[in-house]
């Protein structure tokens, strides 16, 4: 028996508008969905996640729809003309903020039938703080259940529940077990129910209106239950105490997902929302997988599946199951690694295990300027002090939390073909700033823009901080903990601080035009420092504590590409990161770069 046996899929319930819910209770039971921030590069106000974001004569897509919403056959991605058919209570006025390329008709909503809160924005763009902390909040309120928990993506999770699987077993009579694994809201994969979901394919369920109503059927395998079996359905009631967890103490409902695997638990998951789960037993695999579409098996989603469509024929994962490897890389459908992975997920032996990963490797901001692309030196230097700004929002709570600090700094920067990323180092010394930040994507920018010719005709920007090395311990080494809060070195500390003078002054001085500082001569190049070492600003980043255009390495590897934060793409397909396997789909579909390992998206 494999060494995760017991693997558990967890996505939150129309999450966003879960999120609004535990902010504004008023949301609580009626028609409510959230929309997209839709901004002209000027409408830089902040407005905070507690402030009333109920749209009255405003608005765009809508990206999270309630359960009370779809019931009423409002979906996600819906223009509102579409809303307002389904739902006549919408009124509709028109535009207020129009986008270049699309002209939404926007609306105004009765709060008392359908309320639409607006994401929150800061930095002049939509702040996603939010909704990221809820997730992690879920996260952690798992890792109480669970020897491992990988966050997959904004709201949803695998865990590892092999040993919690083990423990119920072997403390509690298995009828008592099947008893609490068979309660209402809780399916097994060959019920009806079930079987009718999953022929459904992932882009009508995305949807989310048709079939994800609540079921409330009783469902039970029947027969004996094997080992293997027992300890499945002991899982399901450890994936039910964790999501009941979720709820209790967070106010959010999940669905989840049991199975031998992840993909398994992963498609369980899907097939009854919400606030419902299933189960796959190994026994219910294959009439699962037989009339599956194809679009339901993980990174079949988008091109690769219609490409394995069209040079296959094939529609199902049961008849891509019944193909070998082989016929795949025959008919150019897919490389051999690929090919073998996809074969795998058709028949449903595909172990990926669960990897504990609860934080993300790097943080990033950035934002899509579409026609109104930046131009001049002041409007870059602009956004990349309100990135870095947001940036280190994030990394002070991080470091509250994760003890940690980054250890680099990146810039990614899209003029209409591809994307260009610098990366160099970060010395965010003893007490750290936003400034420190913003100087060192000034530093990589201004490398940068030697390169290219003016009008920069900048369509997406971003700044990214990562390589995060963990701090010492409080009380170890002076407290550097406190040192962080202090403006002036401990006495006792090891090293002397990095300096906190901001070294930029003038946007003359951000392109280096002013002074025209000389290209810097050609260095041997030293190895990175890593660790703490890097942190502090010590051994081979010495240079770091002179002014930042001397800390850059330019020849230094693109490392990353920040995750783009842009609400929704709509153009954008689902992907897998093929370095740590992190899955982007919906809100993170979008990302020019995986945001958990900082891979290159492929
Ligand atoms: P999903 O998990 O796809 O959807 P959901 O949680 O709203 O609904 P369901 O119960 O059917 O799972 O997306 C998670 C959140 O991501 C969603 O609440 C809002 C956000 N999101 C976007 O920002 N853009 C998008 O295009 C979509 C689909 C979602």
């Amino acid at each position: 028996m494999a060494e995760q046996e017991c693997v558990g899929f967890i996505d939150m319930d129309c999450f966003y508008v879960a999120v609004e819910r535990t902010l504004d209770k008023s949301l609580v039971g009626v028609p409510c969905a959230v929309c997209q921030y839709e901004s002209q590069q000027k409408d830089t106000k902040t407005v905070d996640r507690t402030e009333n974001r109920k749209v009255t004569v405003g608005g765009a897509s809508l990206i999270a729809v309630s359960y009370e919403a779809r019931a009423r056959g409002v979906t996600r991605m819906m223009n509102t003309g579409a809303a307002r058919k389904q739902c006549p209570e919408l009124i509709t006025v028109m535009a207020r903020i129009p986008r270049p390329r699309r002209a939404f008709a926007l609306c105004a909503i009765d709060a008392t039938h359908l309320s639409s809160p607006q994401v929150p924005t800061a930095h002049g763009k939509a702040n996603m703080a939010v909704y990221k902390e809820a997730g992690q909040a879920v996260c952690e309120v798992l890792a109480d259940f669970a020897e491992k928990v990988e966050k997959r993506s904004v709201d949803e999770v695998a865990v590892d529940v092999t040993r919690a699987a083990k423990d119920l077993l072997e403390s509690t009579p298995f009828a008592d077990v099947l008893e609490e694994a068979l309660a209402p809201g809780s399916h097994q994969a060959d019920s009806a129910a079930t079987l009718e979901m999953a022929r459904e394919s992932h882009a009508a369920n995305r949807k989310g209106s048709k079939a994800q109503k609540e079921r409330l059927e009783r469902t039970s395998a029947g027969g004996d239950y094997d080992q293997e079996e027992r300890m499945l359905m002991a899982a399901a009631v450890v994936v039910s105490r964790a999501r009941r967890a979720v709820s209790d103490r967070l106010g959010f409902s999940c669905s989840g997902g049991v199975a031998p695997t992840k993909q398994l638990a992963k498609l369980g998951c899907g097939l009854h929302k919400p606030n419902q789960q299933t189960v796959v037993l190994p026994r219910h695999i294959d009439g699962l997988l037989q009339d599956l579409p194809l679009d339901r098996l993980q990174g079949l989603g988008g091109k690769e599946g219609k490409q394995l469509i069209s040079r296959l024929g094939v529609t199902t994962a049961g008849e891509l199951g019944a193909l070998t490897p082989d016929d795949l890389v025959r008919a150019g459908a897919a490389d051999e690694g690929s090919a073998r992975i996809y074969i795998a997920m058709a028949r449903g032996t595909y172990r990926d295990p669960v990897v504990h990963r609860m934080t993300y490797k790097s943080f990033a901001a950035s934002k899509n300027f579409y026609r109104e692309a930046l131009d001049t030196d002041e409007a870059v230097d602009a956004w990349l002090k309100k990135f870095s700004e947001e940036l280190w929002e994030r990394v002070t709570k991080d470091r509250e939390k994760h003890n940690r600090a980054p250890t680099n700094v990146t810039i990614s920067v899209n003029r209409g073909g591809s994307s260009v990323s610098r990366t160099g180092p970060l010395s965010i010394g003893w007490v750290g700033s936003a400034a420190v930040v913003h100087d060192g994507a000034v530093s990589l920018f201004r490398r940068y823009a030697q390169s290219i010719q003016t009008p920069y005709q900048i369509q997406t920007l971003g700044v990214g901080v990562g390589n995060f090395v963990d701090l010492p311990k409080e009380g170890k080494g002076g407290g550097i903990m406190n040192l962080f809060k202090s403006t002036k070195p401990a006495s006792s500390s090891p090293r002397p601080p990095a300096p906190q003078k901001r070294s930029s002054g003038g946007i003359g001085k951000f392109l280096g035009k002013a002074q025209a500082p000389p290209p810097p001569p050609a260095r041997k190049k030293k190895p990175a420092a890593k660790g703490m070492e890097a942190f502090l600003g010590g051994g081979p980043q010495k240079k770091a504590r002179r002014a930042p255009a001397e800390v850059i390495d330019v020849d230094a590897p693109l490392v990353h590409r920040p995750a783009n934060d842009v609400v929704i793409d709509v153009d954008a397909e689902p992907w897998t990161c093929s370095k740590c396997t992190y899955h982007h789909a919906e809100a993170e579909a979008g990302f020019l770069a995986c945001a958990m390992c900082g891979a290159q998206k492929e």
